[in-house]
């Protein structure tokens, strides 16, 4: 966050200095003179909750007095990053928090550094779920999040002679100032053990589960301030914790001293994020945290249920929706259906008509291998009685709609069904989500096409009305107005204060965009930022870069289908041309990584350690006079990310068309005023519609050319024709880049041609260096770079969370927005 010019209040900040050593000396039980960074921050943070507690009082009486419909969002990830900032700029509040620690002799960003991110997710699908947050308590919509308070976040990674070594990431070392424990809302959350048949009364067969051990489920509530302090929404997140009867076997047989060292099972269960993205863990652990967070939130969803409606659950659903993001709290669907049976006593068929009108599914991915199959002896053992729900579920699905629609078609039944038969019988989650929800939806216009036609066209034949697209969006609170300050302040000048609650008041920068003023003010900002960024790389890589060369980024997971060894391959080309020709007119250009691979994922963390190698080499020759600089920042996360997109020229989104679902990152680039140079894949395509294709560089294949081209794909076929491409392709496999190892990069060479090259990187290597070329020439053009990047940046409206969460209310939860009263 950058300085404003803004004047502010005088009182105000004379209040809030006020407050802040108060709360040094009698919350933090320090004083001005002693105080630590992290003892300020601390007292800054009290400072703010006191704004924020009161707010979100007023918050959950207008809803508990309202009591219309609410969204419960269950996900296994929120990637929060740091909340200070944001909060204060979300209260009007930043400025004043600047100057009363400027009247004490400190930075604000300096204490603001103190802040650990808050990394509960692994990317897009963690940090979509937290700017939801923003959007909904800013347009005030009654909802909670609820998800999994893991002791440890992603992975911290350090890079080490290249490589990516990853650290435990310890978020709350010395707590969190920001939550509050609510042990009036713990949970007790039964597992494993087995089902008995019993016979009632009445002659029918009923199921009780004896379960074998309890967990503990204590809530963690994290305040989320709305802009302009509209409503505070609360993220509730769920830290297991052993119960006494943890193990009730174990203890029976009197062992207290086994039963002790159980206790750490229970409390492994939020202890780590997996550190996967795009590809199922299919662990025992896995499926157990996605368990335990599901039954702790619809516990709780029913507790508050049955404060108004008692045991009377007629309107459960049209007071309650949940959406499932991703299929990770699937599990949720059988629990909501053996608590409102088992436990509420309702029959099966009350208990599918409310849980078919509740639940509400979208699709984040089409890789297979992220479509989450669990094996059923796991639940045998884990969760007996949800599958034999799962089971009820999947016989009247098959034998009712399916039947009635295909009779006596069994293709397409062991297709339909939920489970996949095989040597080892599977649960496909997916199915499970689809055949429940009422709404399926994908993330962008192209990928809720491909999640119809392609991955469930059978369902889409069944329930065509049922699949739908919400494309994402980001909070430009965050992406803009709390990271970006020079950038705000012209939108306040051209758009009144109000953008950011309204982000489509920022297409009148279109108006300035052939004015030199405001090209030049523009031009400036984006300078500033590079400058800013420029130290940052200096401090976290020891690599000089020049803040006047073309900022060329691309920072997000690691992974093939986004093809950062495409980016790496171009690299290596520009580097080879300025071998032969060093005197030869290009723009000088800094190429930015960040990315953290998976940590079983090798050619990944080879891909990494090429880019380290291929930057350390073009970094100290000399001979090409610093025309490019290749840097890899370690430790890719949402704060650095504030620093870097605002920074950008270029954004690579680069993913073979049809993977990338939607990219997000692709939104805050734009908004940040960086040209895109991308595929026609997920949001991308929407973007150029916005700003226009002529403002981006888009290349390479399009979704059908790609579904066209994959089966008789060839990667030879383009390493034998382009003498370029086969040159670098061939220099991954000696050691000019890894002197004395020779091979050390010979992976990438391999999965390029010998693995078949499944996301056609040769494929799109010509297209994607003749983008490169354009965007080298329209950089030389400051005028018209500088109208390109205004465009880009003022029309991002559509891309506000707040669009995204206003499609979810309308179309898929029916959400009445609520104004909070004091
Ligand atoms: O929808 C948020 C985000 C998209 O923008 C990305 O394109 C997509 O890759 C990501 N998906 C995942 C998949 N994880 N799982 N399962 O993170 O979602």
């Amino acid at each position: 966050a950058t300085q404003t010019t803004a004047t502010v209040d005088k009182a105000q900040v004379k209040a809030f200095k006020e407050q802040v050593e108060k709360h040094l000396r009698t919350t933090i039980g320090t004083s001005p003179v002693k105080a630590s960074k992290l003892a300020w921050w601390q007292a800054v943070v009290a400072t703010v909750n006191e704004d924020i507690f009161g707010r979100l009082t007023d918050t959950q009486q207008t809803h508990a007095k309202n009591d219309t419909r609410a969204v419960h969002y269950l996900s296994a990830e929120f990637l929060m990053g740091r909340l200070t900032i944001n909060n204060l700029t979300n209260l009007e509040k930043f400025d004043v928090a600047r100057e009363a620690l400027k009247e004490f002799g400190l930075d604000i960003n300096e204490i603001c550094e103190e802040e650990p991110d808050m990394a509960l997710g692994n990317g897009g699908l963690g940090r979509l779920a937290a700017c939801f947050m923003d959007s909904l308590a800013t347009c005030n919509y009654p909802c909670v999040g609820y998800g999994i308070h893991y002791e440890n976040g992603l992975f911290r990674q350090e890079i080490r002679a290249g490589k990516q070594v990853e650290r435990p990431d310890s978020w709350r070392e010395y707590g969190c100032p920001w939550e509050a424990c609510r042990p009036e809302s713990v949970q007790n959350i039964p597992l494993g053990g087995y089902v008995e048949k019993q016979t009632a009364p009445d002659g029918s067969q009923c199921s009780v589960w004896h379960p074998s051990s309890m967990i503990k489920g204590v809530p963690w509530d994290i305040p989320v301030v709305g802009y302009r302090g509209s409503s505070v929404a609360i993220l509730r997140l769920w830290e297991s914790r052993s119960t006494e009867q943890f193990n009730w076997d174990v203890f029976n047989a009197g062992g207290y001293v086994d039963a002790q060292a159980e206790k750490s099972l229970a409390e492994t269960i939020s202890k780590v994020l997996y550190p996967n993205d795009s590809t199922e863990a299919g662990k025992e652990l896995r499926l157990t945290q996605q368990y335990f967070f599901c039954a702790c939130s619809l516990r709780d969803i029913l507790r508050r249920y049955k404060r108004s409606h008692h045991n009377d659950f007629s309107e459960f659903a049209a007071k309650i929706a949940i959406q499932l993001n991703d299929t990770h709290p699937t599990i949720a669907i059988p629990e909501l259906m053996r608590l409102l049976i088992d436990e509420e006593g309702l029959s099966y068929d009350q208990a599918w008509d409310i849980t078919s009108k509740t639940f509400n599914y979208t699709n984040h991915t089409l890789l297979p291998e992220a479509l989450e199959k669990w094996p059923v002896y796991i639940f045998e053992k884990l969760l007996p009685r949800h599958l034999e729900l799962i089971y009820e579920i999947n016989f009247r699905f098959l034998n009712g709609p399916v039947e009635a629609k295909w009779p006596g078609n069994n293709e397409i039944k062991s297709r339909l069904s939920i489970i996949e038969e095989g040597e080892v019988r599977k649960v496909r989650m997916a199915n499970l989500c689809v055949i429940t929800s009422e709404h399926v939806n994908g993330v962008a216009k192209i990928h809720s096409k491909l999640v119809k036609e392609n991955l469930f066209p059978d369902y889409a034949q069944l329930w065509p009305n049922k699949f739908c697209n919400v494309t994402n969006g980001v909070t430009p609170r965050r992406w803009i107005l709390s990271c970006n300050r020079g950038l705000a302040e012209l939108y306040n000048d051209v758009a009144g204060k109000d953008w950011p609650l309204d982000l489509d008041k920022c297409e009148v920068l279109k108006k300035y965009a052939d004015k030199k003023e405001y090209q030049d003010r523009f031009m400036k900002i984006k300078h500033d930022n590079k400058v800013a960024l420029a130290k940052t790389i200096k401090e976290l890589t020891g690599v000089e870069v020049d803040p006047n060369a073309m900022f060329d980024v691309q920072v997000k997971r690691l992974h093939e289908y986004k093809r950062q060894h495409l980016n790496l391959l171009y690299i290596m080309s520009l580097y080879k041309s300025l071998l032969e020709d060093p005197d030869q007119d290009i723009v000088p250009q800094v190429f930015i990584f960040g990315a953290k691979a998976a940590p079983a994922y090798t050619l990944a963390k080879d891909i990494i350690f090429a880019i380290n190698a291929v930057g350390e080499k073009i970094n100290n020759d000399l001979r090409i006079k610093g025309k490019l600089k290749v840097v890899f920042l370690p430790n890719y996360r949402v704060s650095l990310a504030e620093k870097i997109i605002p920074a950008a020229d270029i954004s690579e989104q680069i993913s073979t068309a049809g993977y990338e679902a939607s990219g997000t990152s692709n939104m805050k680039f734009s908004m940040n005023g960086a040209l895109t140079l991308g595929t026609m894949d997920g949001a991308n395509i929407e973007i150029v519609e916005q700003a226009g294709i002529e403002n981006n560089f888009i290349f390479g294949l399009s979704v059908d050319e790609v579904l066209e081209l994959k089966p008789r794909y060839n990667p030879w076929d383009y390493y034998n024709a382009d003498h370029d491409l086969k040159a670098v392709v061939d220099w991954l496999d000696s050691d000019f880049f890894t002197p004395g190892q020779p091979g050390a990069l010979s992976s990438i060479k391999t999965s390029l041609l010998n693995n078949g090259d499944p996301f056609l990187v040769l494929a799109d290597f010509a297209s994607y260096k003749e983008a490169h070329q354009r965007a080298q020439k329209l950089f030389k053009d400051k005028a018209k770079w500088a109208r390109a990047a205004m465009i880009n940046s003022a029309t991002m409206g559509i891309f506000s969370s707040d669009r995204s969460i206003r499609d979810y209310a309308e179309n898929i939860w029916t959400l009445r927005s609520q104004i909070v009263k004091k």
